[in-house]
């Protein structure tokens, strides 16, 4: 079976993860979208909201895995017999950091990380910019779920 990871932190999911997820679930029998556990990292939502507002916008490809991991991502791949990383790159910017990593992945375990180029359409989109513009009622449409943005604004405006 082939199988890749798409990890992240997902705080919360955007349509820029979803192109990324959908055209590796078109490559690969099974994507496992792995939402990582960082201890220092102040987030929004829980792991286990991360982890339902995954399951719901992913539902619809059929062949997504949601898992959670703490640790280094090379021994989830280990544990989870994957040899391959899916990364999406928006720009330059993203590229010296993701190189880094794919190289120490690969010294590490042989794990190997594929890049996609983003979608033009998403390519200025992260996580944080949605949380600040929602905060501010400004305009997300397109740009993350519905059903993400409804949950963004009962948290922000709560
Ligand atoms: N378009 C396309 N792809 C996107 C977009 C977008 N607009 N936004 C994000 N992505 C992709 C990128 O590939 C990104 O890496 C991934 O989605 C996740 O994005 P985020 O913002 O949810 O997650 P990050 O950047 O906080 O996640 C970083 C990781 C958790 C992936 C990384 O730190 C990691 O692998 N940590 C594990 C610990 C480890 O093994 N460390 C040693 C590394 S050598």
């Amino acid at each position: 079976m082939r199988r890749v990871v798409c990890p992240g932190s997902f705080d919360p999911v955007t349509n820029g993860h979803l192109d990324i997820i959908s055209r590796a679930s078109r490559l690969f029998d099974e994507v496992v979208v792995a939402v990582l556990i960082n201890k220092t990292k102040k987030s929004l939502f829980t792991i286990d909201e991360r982890v339902a507002m995954l399951e719901e916008v992913t539902r619809e490809y059929g062949n997504i895995r949601i898992d959670t991991w703490h640790g280094l991502l090379v021994d989830f791949c280990r544990q989870n017999d994957i040899p391959m990383i899916v990364k999406g790159l928006r720009a330059v910017s993203d590229y010296e950091y993701e190189l880094q990593m794919a190289q120490m992945n690969h010294r590490m375990a042989g794990v190997e990380t594929m890049f996609m180029s983003t979608n033009p359409l998403y390519s200025y989109l992260s996580s944080s910019l949605m949380k600040e513009i929602v905060k501010y009622r400004g305009d997300v449409t397109g740009l993350i779920p519905e059903m993400v943005h409804q949950r963004l604004a009962e948290r922000l405006q709560e």
